[in-house]
């Protein structure tokens, strides 16, 4: 048998894709059920995977995706723990000729074409809903609603769009007021640091409204809220954001009211725009995950069904 087929060329399908991937941190259940998500999702796919944790650092970030351009991975994705700061970094990869795929938190460069997509949630409709909730739930109690507001990490995009989304919902409604607000850095105890120093005002400025931008945070608050005496859920109507199995449980249990629902399962999604990419393949540029809310009512028959 004659063949001319050369051994050292291999076919591209069966040599497994290089997926470098700078996850930002492991701050909260979300970003654990992300994290699992993204190693299940690449084994799946049988994408090699070499991931880090920036532990909420950006120059780890750079850090890592330097460290990916050295081995010159196939693909990079990039879970970016703030917004801006990224181009420099951005043009490195490119300048090594390797696509880049946002994921998770967005990013502000001049130049979109850094990279091939963002695929992740609408941040902004989260904080509309949780508002809108918020203004339905307080309807029939009159007079000025003190709210207190548990940001996130400074300077990332969940936190600066889910705060607009809930305070623009709110221009209408001038008897609802932000009074206090504090970043917890989307940690369980970084909320309850931040709720009990909102207790240490005095009891009249205490907030009839807590919107914690995650659920961590929230949990978290929830102890601070019991160490004064105050009933979390009724005392305190509590809105938080993600949606995990714990905040499901707090639901259940009348401590936190409503919950907006934040995926962090993206991992098969990032799988399939790598092979696409590899394959030559163009992207749309946004990829949003569909999302809803969830309040007390639904609270234990859905816990059931809760992924993360
Ligand atoms: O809501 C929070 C996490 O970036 C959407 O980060 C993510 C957020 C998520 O720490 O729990």
């Amino acid at each position: 048998v004659v063949t001319d087929y050369d051994s050292s060329i291999q076919p591209t399908a069966t040599k497994p894709i290089v997926l470098g991937f700078s996850q930002l941190g492991s701050e909260s259940t979300w970003r654990e059920a992300n994290t699992t998500s993204i190693k299940e999702a690449a084994k799946e796919a049988n994408i090699t995977l070499i991931m880090t944790n920036a532990e909420q650092d950006q120059k780890k970030q750079f850090e890592a995706i330097r460290s990916f351009i050295r081995r010159d991975v196939d693909i990079i994705a990039i879970a970016p723990v703030v917004q801006t700061g990224w181009e420099g970094i951005l043009k490195e990869a490119r300048a090594a000729d390797i696509p880049v795929i946002i994921i998770d938190r967005s990013l502000h460069v001049n130049d979109s074409s850094l990279y091939v997509t963002f695929i992740g949630s609408n941040f902004y409709e989260e904080g509309v809903k949780a508002s809108k909730y918020m203004i339905d739930r307080m309807r029939h109690q009159p007079g000025k609603i003190r709210i207190a507001e548990l940001q996130g990490t400074v300077s990332s995009t969940p936190s600066i769009n889910r705060g607009l989304g809930f305070w623009q919902m709110l221009e209408a409604h001038p008897r609802f007021q932000i009074t206090q607000s504090k970043p917890g850095n989307f940690t369980q105890s970084g909320g309850k640091q931040a709720m009990q120093e909102f207790l240490r005002q005095p009891r009249k400025d205490w907030p009839q409204v807590l919107f914690a931008h995650n659920d961590d945070m929230a949990i978290g608050a929830i102890e601070a809220i019991q160490e004064v005496g105050l009933k979390p859920g009724s005392d305190i109507i509590i809105i938080s954001v993600d949606g995990t199995r714990r905040a499901f449980e707090q639901m259940v249990q009348g401590h936190i009211n409503a919950v907006v629902e934040c995926n962090p399962l993206l991992g098969p999604l990032v799988m399939q725009a790598a092979k696409e990419i590899m394959a030559g393949r163009t992207l749309p540029k946004r990829m949003i995950t569909p999302e809803d809310i969830f309040t007390q009512e639904l609270a234990a028959r859905e816990l059931e069904n809760r992924k993360y």
